[in-house]
């Protein structure tokens, strides 16, 4: 078998939360007089909170200290989760589900890699958690995506090596991270037409027809 493990993004590739992290830093840009967009908003696909908080306050002429930062950040956290809080198994389409029982029905596997500090949340609120061996996310690491680091701990979590594993990406820095860390990778939505994907998705029942086995 080629691959004998998946790690799955969350965000973007299971389920689709940007929206919600869109409203909630929209709410904040909008209290500091920062412009930001949907476009602004893209940049921000698997990049970690504080990092996507640097990059909204590029636009800003005003300089904040390390404590204000936290601040803000903790501020679009709350608003977040109380959007989350609204999350149900309905927001998992039955694409996904069907195909993750089929995968875990074929022997593999599955992970899932995010950068997001509330993957256990999403996982809840959704009941998706029953479809993977292991959870690797922003809590168990110390650097984001680009950096392979969380890909290497879930596939560590699973007992696996890298060339053992492929990830499934919807974000660019999230295919850097993949590559760096020695993965095949899948790539559905932007990552789909990204040079270094290996595997471009039309859709995520599509990873049944990769050459995974
Ligand atoms: P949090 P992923 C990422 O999730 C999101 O794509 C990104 O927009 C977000 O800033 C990041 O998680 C951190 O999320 O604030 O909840 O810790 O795509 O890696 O599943
Ligand atoms: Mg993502």
């Amino acid at each position: 078998m080629r691959f004998k493990g998946i790690i799955f993004d969350l965000d973007g590739v299971i389920c689709f939360t940007d929206k919600y992290h869109y409203k909630a830093w929209k709410a904040l840009a909008d209290k500091l007089g920062i412009y930001f967009d949907e476009e602004i908003n893209d940049r921000l696909r698997g990049v970690s909170r504080m990092a996507s908080l640097d990059i909204i306050l590029e636009r800003s002429e005003k300089k904040y200290s390390e404590e204000e930062k936290l601040r803000f950040a903790e501020e679009k956290n709350e608003l977040y989760r109380d959007l989350l809080a609204e999350m149900s198994p309905s927001d998992i389409s039955d694409e996904v589900r069907k195909t993750l029982s089929a995968l875990r029905e074929r022997g593999l596997k599955l992970a899932i890699g995010s950068s997001s500090k509330n993957t256990p949340l999403i996982l809840k609120k959704t009941d998706t958690a029953k479809y993977f061996d292991a959870v690797s996310d922003g809590n168990n690491i110390a650097f984001s995506k680009p950096d392979p680091e969380v890909f290497l701990k879930a596939a560590g979590f699973l007992g696996l090596k890298p060339e053992q594993c492929l990830v499934v990406e919807d974000a660019f820095s999230g295919i850097e991270a993949g590559v760096a860390g020695g993965f095949a990778t899948a790539g559905i939505g932007p990552a789909s037409q990204y040079e270094k994907t290996d595997y471009p998705l039309n859709c995520f029942a599509d990873l049944l027809k990769t050459p995974i086995e």
